[in-house]
């Protein structure tokens, strides 16, 4: 069956220290496991230390058929950031909180032009979600509605059409706002006069969701990411806030920089993004087709 690791975010050390406690093993180049296969929840890069050499085990291993892999957010971003709009304008702004964001990337990517093109014509392969019999995979929110647009801009296997990247960059295109909810999850915006500092020490207007939660609305309930929850208005959501998760089948996730030790967030959903991009675990899911999910069924290495 299947190990679903979260994001790697430069950190290749700690992704080969789980991959050999989950049993893979290197071989000429590409680490395998006898009888299972790896799923990426995405993220591969920014922030950590060895960006080549993260994306290129993944990519080994996808290449070969030993891993599937999903585009994060910081895939999607790394492909705006070199891809020129119909005015040659980057369709992400380089703008200083951007470059900042990126820069551990490029300064490794820069130096080796043919590696650096190579590299984001993988990530225009990727596909934003996966659903396979037995589960989904999406980097931050599964949303049906978001899922039947992308399907609308993408070829049979689920990889942006070469013209779609234009509309996914577009602020206010439908492309667009799919992908911000599949892959950067469903925020909501605070009232006026509401923020807070994240991590990155940046004054943030929006607060990303537990999105699956359906036993709560309040803003201190369903936040995440917020150290510090005094900050936010202390009621409910306005209006109809949150989508839901239909726990149809279960579902692995990144993105959300979780801490503590892992667990689940329902019985049918595991976030496998424990901060490895930080000080926290790379972490994997070793999924065997149950339909619970199990706390037990997380491996870690720090
Ligand atoms: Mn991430």
């Amino acid at each position: 069956m299947y190990d679903i690791i979260g994001d790697v975010h430069g950190q290749a050390e700690k992704l080969e220290a789980l991959l050999r406690k989950l049993g893979y093993r290197e071989q000429r180049g590409v680490w395998r496991h006898p009888t299972r296969k790896l799923i990426s929840v995405g993220d591969l890069v920014d922030r950590g230390p060895q960006q080549k050499r993260s994306v290129d085990m993944v990519r080994a291993m996808h290449e070969a058929g030993e891993a599937l892999v999903i585009m994060g957010n910081h895939e999607f971003n790394a492909v705006a950031w070199a891809t020129p709009d119909e005015n040659g304008e980057p369709l992400r702004p380089h703008s200083p909180h951007r470059f900042e964001q990126h820069e551990a990337f490029l300064r490794e990517a820069e130096p080796n032009p043919d590696w650096y093109r190579s590299t984001l014509d993988w990530f225009k392969t990727l596909p934003l979600y996966l659903e396979l019999p037995e589960l989904r995979v999406t980097h931050a929110c599964w949303h049906e509605p978001s899922k039947a647009v992308i399907d609308a801009h993408t070829d049979t296997d689920g990889a942006l059409l070469a013209d779609a990247w234009q509309r996914a960059a577009r602020k206010g295109h439908e492309l667009y706002d799919a992908i911000e909810v599949m892959s950067k999850g469903w925020e909501i915006p605070l009232p006026e006069g509401y923020s807070f500092i994240d991590e990155g020490k940046h004054e943030r207007y929006h607060i990303r969701t537990q999105w699956w939660r359906d036993d709560s609305r309040l803003y201190r309930d369903i936040a995440l990411g917020v150290d510090d929850g005094s900050n936010l208005p202390d009621g409910e959501v306005p209006g109809a806030a949150l989508p839901g998760y239909d726990h149809a089948k279960p579902l692995f996730l990144g993105h959300y920089w979780m801490k503590g030790e892992p667990c689940l967030q329902s019985s049918r959903i595991a976030c496998v993004d424990w901060s490895a991009g930080k000080e926290g675990p790379m972490v994997a899911y070793r999924f065997d087709g149950e339909d619970e999910l199990s706390n037990d069924k997380f491996v870690w290495t720090r």
